[in-house]
């Protein structure tokens, strides 16, 4: 194996440990570490288990051997190792003092709180510091606690089920499940990836969704609710079943609208004439309750409402074979593009697509070439 093969293969071993945080580390990044010795042998690994518990660097030093040397080791980490006192001392610090004679680390960390100073401190310690190989495939994994960063806004992911002739619903809005049960848990998977998931008024009261990962491991995401004129029942689920429900409207905020709401209830007058309309309106409020993540399940109105301000960075269309046309109500006219990857689902497919126009995919695709769309393995992690 030549130094880069070598490199490749450890980076890769650390994107697929950071996989397995996924469920429970948000709105941290995923990361995973991987600790070679001189000779070639593993001598330790970790991941960051969970949000507010010990990084991946942590996590792998805890499983060295006691006494064990690592002169001559190369640390090797997903993402680059942090440089402040945050829930834990900082990363690069404790690298610092173990005195690998490398650190290769996939991508820089965008959290201004770390961006290039994890880097700077191993330098200054005199190890030797590389970036990369695999930053895409590393950015792709970590797209949106990065691309928050990138864009100073929560990450967008537009999710919606469409009929093989492009409808969304019948013309009458009659219930009727376009997807079968294997599209149903990657829906739950989306949900579980994302801190908040987003409806508009028609979707919530013809459906009462639930808006929870029962199909998934994983947190369910704090469900939002686009209802201008405050006029939804209090019978629905989301307003009954417990778990953070932040209801948006417009006018006054008065009395509360519903006598007994759920636990983590919170009735939020919003202002929907400002930039981005009723979208930037939901993102403005993500921001003050420190939500980094949104999943924009429906219905058209928001989805398309989200469309056009383009505040989205990614859509995950699930295709089922049935036919509503010609009347139905039509799937989101989004210039959507190739797909990134697609799924087969059963009888059903999920195709994933980048925001062509801004965000997150074209900065990628800028900084890293276009061979780093074929870097979408962790689009589904
Ligand atoms: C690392 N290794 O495994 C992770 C890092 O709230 P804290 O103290 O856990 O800090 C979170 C920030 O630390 C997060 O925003 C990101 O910049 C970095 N995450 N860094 O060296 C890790 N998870
Ligand atoms: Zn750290």
């Amino acid at each position: 194996m030549t130094e880069l093969d070598k490199d490749a293969h450890y980076l890769r071993r650390t994107l697929t440990l950071a996989a397995c945080g996924a469920a429970a580390v948000a709105p941290n990044p995923v990361v995973g570490c991987v600790i070679v010795g001189a000779a070639g042998n593993i001598l330790a690994e970790g991941y960051h288990r969970r949000y507010g518990g010990p990084h991946a660097e942590v996590e792998a030093v805890q499983t060295l051997a006691p006494g064990q040397s690592l002169a001559g080791a190369t640390v090797y980490v997903s993402l680059e190792p942090c440089a402040h006192q945050g829930k834990t001392p900082p990363c690069a610090d404790l690298l610092a003092r173990l005195q690998p004679a490398r650190v290769v680390a996939a991508v820089q960390d965008p959290n201004p709180l770390v961006a290039g100073q994890g880097f700077a401190r191993l330098r200054q310690a005199g190890l030797a510091v590389q970036v990369g190989p695999l930053s895409a495939q590393a950015l792709v994994q970590n797209r949106r606690f990065i691309g928050r960063f990138w864009q100073g806004r929560p990450f967008v992911t537009l999710k919606w089920a469409q009929t093989a002739d492009g409808y969304l619903a019948r013309a009458d809005y009659t219930s009727q499940w376009i997807t079968g049960p294997q599209a149903r848990m990657q829906a739950h998977r989306l949900r579980a990836r994302h801190q908040a998931i987003a409806v508009g008024y028609r979707t919530a009261l013809h459906d009462d969704p639930r808006l929870d990962t029962r199909l998934w491991p994983g947190p369910s995401p704090v469900r939002i609710v686009v209802d201008p004129h405050r006029a939804l029942p209090g019978h629905l689920q989301l307003f009954t079943d417990d778990g953070p429900t932040l209801h948006l409207y417009t006018g006054a905020e008065d009395a509360l609208p519903f006598s007994t709401p759920c636990q983590g209830y919170q009735a939020i007058s919003v202002n929907p004439g400002g930039p981005g309309g009723w979208p930037g309106a939901v993102l403005r409020t993500m921001h003050r309750a420190n939500l980094h993540s949104l999943l924009v399940e429906g219905g058209a109105g928001l989805l398309n409402a989200f469309q056009q301000a383009n505040l989205w960075d990614e859509a995950a269309v699930f295709t089922g074979p049935c036919l509503f046309g010609p009347d139905g109500v039509a799937a989101p006219k989004v210039a959507l593009g190739a797909p990134l990857t697609t799924l087969p689902l059963g009888p059903d497919t999920l195709s994933v697509f980048g925001n062509p126009t801004l965000g997150f995919w074209p900065s990628l695709t800028a900084n890293q070439g276009p061979a780093a769309l074929g870097a979408v393995e962790h689009l589904l992690d």
